[in-house]
């Protein structure tokens, strides 16, 4: 995250770390037993044992419809089924806590206030990630505003939403894709996007753009089998 501050994850107690052990070569297929999870992490180099939970991942769902042809991240949103130790669930805590997912196709207003968080790059140039999990204030834009000629253009799909601030000094970077970007709707937190793409970090007319979580509620429900539940 560019600008903003410094967090707690008890601020953002659905935020998840996710880590994937790199081996010498990278393959385009993202393996499941390479990957951890952690609840309730702060710091991505130390260990707190009391507010972590960790996790193997057992099944990845990336969007059947994910198209990543020339640069183009249509549908760019998975979901990870995790198992603690012994199969265990995560435990529900001050530093983990589960969000809401919004109606389909509920729709926020341009203007309306939401933060990103990440353990992502401060800057667009640096060569590291943030040591800690940070936050920032940004601006729904709407879809009219952000696919006009002086932003994104056609690059942007019904799938996508976008958030800046209007002197364009924080936004989402490197390394905080997969996250969330969360807004209050009466009182309750709201996953309405998940970190996806933008051309650098907090340049002019460069907005953060966002998986619109809205167009995948009956996806979710789908994948996690809480269709059956409704
Ligand atoms: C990235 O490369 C990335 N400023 C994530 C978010 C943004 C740009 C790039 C948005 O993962």
């Amino acid at each position: 995250v560019v600008g903003g501050d410094f967090s707690t994850v008890e601020r953002h107690p659905w935020m998840a770390a996710v880590f994937s052990r790199s081996t010498r070569a990278k393959t385009a297929q993202t393996n499941t037993n390479k990957l951890s999870v952690f609840l309730g992490k702060n710091a991505i180099n130390e260990t707190d044992v009391q507010r972590e939970q960790e996790f193997t991942v057992s099944k990845l769902f990336i969007h059947e419809n994910f198209d990543n042809t020339d640069g183009n991240f249509n549908n760019d949103i998975a979901l990870l089924k995790i198992h603690g130790p012994d199969g265990r669930c995560a435990k529900e805590s001050s530093s983990v806590k589960t969000i809401c997912i919004p109606e389909a196709h509920q729709s926020l207003s341009a203007g309306t206030s939401c933060e990103v968080t990440g353990y992502g790059r401060e800057q667009e140039g640096s060569w590291y990630y943030s040591q800690y999990l940070k936050e920032a204030k940004v601006n729904l834009l709407s879809h009219d505003a952000c696919s006009s000629k002086e932003y994104y253009g056609n690059m942007i799909t019904n799938n996508m939403l976008c958030a800046g601030t209007p002197d364009w000094s924080a936004d989402s970077c490197k390394g905080d894709s997969g996250g969330p970007l969360v807004c209050r709707v009466r009182d309750r937190m709201f996953l309405f996007g998940v970190v996806s793409w933008g051309e650098g970090c907090a340049r002019s007319f460069r907005p953060g753009v966002y998986a619109k979580v809205s167009n995948y509620h009956h996806w979710i429900l789908q994948k996690t089998g809480l269709s059956s539940l409704r």
